[in-house]
């Protein structure tokens, strides 16, 4: 059975951020701080899924999707990122789970969408090999109680993003900015997958992925320095984390003078143990051009010619069968099913006098994207889900409250959800596409 569904985030969706003994993580104490998030906006209330749950799975249910990928909050399960367990907030995601199998929508767990306890922070975060160990540790608890029901497991969300927004940049928490001292948090996080891995499997919890955002890369011209650029780049960002997993090696990084002293043997066997399947979040491709100051060994170049979404980047529905095909060109048979985890994008949506939300832009989106997904399956790649990212308009990281990624509109003042028009669109295609892909249910 193909998996459609939608996708959204702890921290981004929950609120309810000091109830049933949760513990506090980087995002609380980075949005805290001011000049962090946009118009100080935090995920202190967010779109109140924690007590709105209920009629968010019905929204799903309504929408037809067999699917939703949502993740796990690590200080809601062990407030200081190790050692005690916080029953009260593992029920939350056992209510949650159970919700869900009655309505026949498959959950897929993601254990780390970016909400660190802080606990752990303070002692080095990502940078410590020791939150790898810790990191395996609560994957355990949380298979412990929701691997009967769960059978799809996503270790970790988008590791470059957080390696480079969170510790080499410093515009998403835990805020640091050390460039390229931030490479240790790429292998810290890689061998946490690795060990997660092998916890999950140890209690037979179904498939194992992990989520990697992934960007097409196009050099800016045919000019030798362009192309060399692009390929540092794709190394940077696409290889770095796809490598190790699938390959289990690093690619060569030493022309850039980036090294990985940290790497001690045997951790590349545990971080390539094999997959059933890779998680791809897919925005926009990436055109680069050769490096203009002293650092990095690129420059963005900037994509023009398309359209862009609220947040400015370019709408290339193509880019996602490039992704798709490239992967399985360099890949090969070393290539697991590819889920597409992510994909979406954002808008000012607001509803009209009639109370509806016309996101006509949003509509073009996906079936843009969908389009293209079937051409890359029809190319051979073995796609097996597809997921909107999001469900609900939500806290936007370093954006807050700005940028609306939702299906279904959400005022913030009072919680209130309306579906948009893409919502009511996606509910006929997906209604229209079951019979092509429907197969065996899942466990
Ligand atoms: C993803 N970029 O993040 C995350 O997984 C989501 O939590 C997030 O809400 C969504 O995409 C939309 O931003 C990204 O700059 C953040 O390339 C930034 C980038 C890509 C993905």
């Amino acid at each position: 059975m193909f998996l459609w569904g939608t996708a959204t985030a702890s921290y981004q969706i929950e609120g309810a951020v000091s109830e049933d003994g949760r513990g506090v993580s980087v995002w609380d104490t980075f949005a805290g701080e001011p000049g962090r998030v946009r118009d100080g906006h935090t995920g202190e209330v967010a779109c109140d899924h924690y007590h709105r749950w209920p009629e968010d799975v019905e929204l799903m249910a309504g929408l037809g999707v067999n699917s939703y990928r949502f993740s796990v909050a690590w200080p809601r399960v062990q407030p200081t990122g190790s050692g005690p367990v916080n029953q009260a907030g593992l029920d939350f995601y056992d209510r949650l789970v159970d919700a869900l199998c009655a309505r026949d929508i498959v959950p897929a767990v993601t254990l780390f969408h970016w909400d660190l306890p802080q606990e752990l922070e303070d002692r080095g975060g990502w940078l410590d090999r020791d939150t790898a160990h810790r990191f395996a540790e609560y994957a355990a608890v949380v298979a412990d109680r929701l691997a009967d029901r769960v059978p799809m497991w996503i270790t970790l969300n988008e590791p470059f993003v957080h390696m480079v927004f969170g510790y080499a940049l410093g515009t998403h928490a835990p805020g640091r900015t050390l460039l390229l001292d931030a490479l240790p948090v790429a292998h810290h996080q890689l061998l946490g997958h690795g060990l997660a891995t092998a916890a999950l499997r140890e209690r037979g919890a179904g498939r194992v992925l992990i989520t990697n955002n992934c960007t097409p890369v196009r050099a800016a011209s045919a000019d030798p320095a362009d192309v060399a650029a692009a390929h540092a780049y794709d190394t940077l960002h696409n290889r770095l984390f796809n490598d190790p997993v699938l390959l289990g090696k690093y690619p060569d990084m030493s022309a850039y003078g980036v090294r990985l002293d940290c790497v001690r043997d045997g951790d590349l066997d545990l971080i390539s143990a094999p997959l059933d399947g890779l998680g791809i979040n897919y925005y926009n491709p990436t055109r680069i051009a050769a490096p203009s100051g002293e650092g990095l060994p690129f420059t963005d170049a900037g994509i023009t010619g398309y359209p862009t979404t609220a947040f400015g980047w370019p709408v290339v529905p193509d880019g996602l069968r490039e992704l798709l095909t490239g992967l399985k060109a360099r890949y090969g048979d070393a290539l697991p099913p590819v889920y597409v985890t992510e994909n979406g994008c954002s808008q000012h949506d607001e509803p009209g006098p009639d109370g509806t939300v016309d996101d006509r832009a949003r509509i073009d989106y996906l079936d843009g994207h969908i389009a293209a997904l079937d051409r890359a399956r029809a190319e051979g790649v073995d796609v097996r889900g597809y997921y909107v990212w999001s469900l609900l308009d939500n806290f936007e990281w370093a954006e807050g409250y700005h940028q609306r990624f939702g299906l279904v509109h959400v005022d913030f003042a009072t919680g209130r959800r309306t579906p948009k028009a893409s919502y009511h669109w996606l509910r006929e295609r997906l209604a229209e596409r079951t019979g092509a892909d429907a197969g065996p249910r899942e466990p």
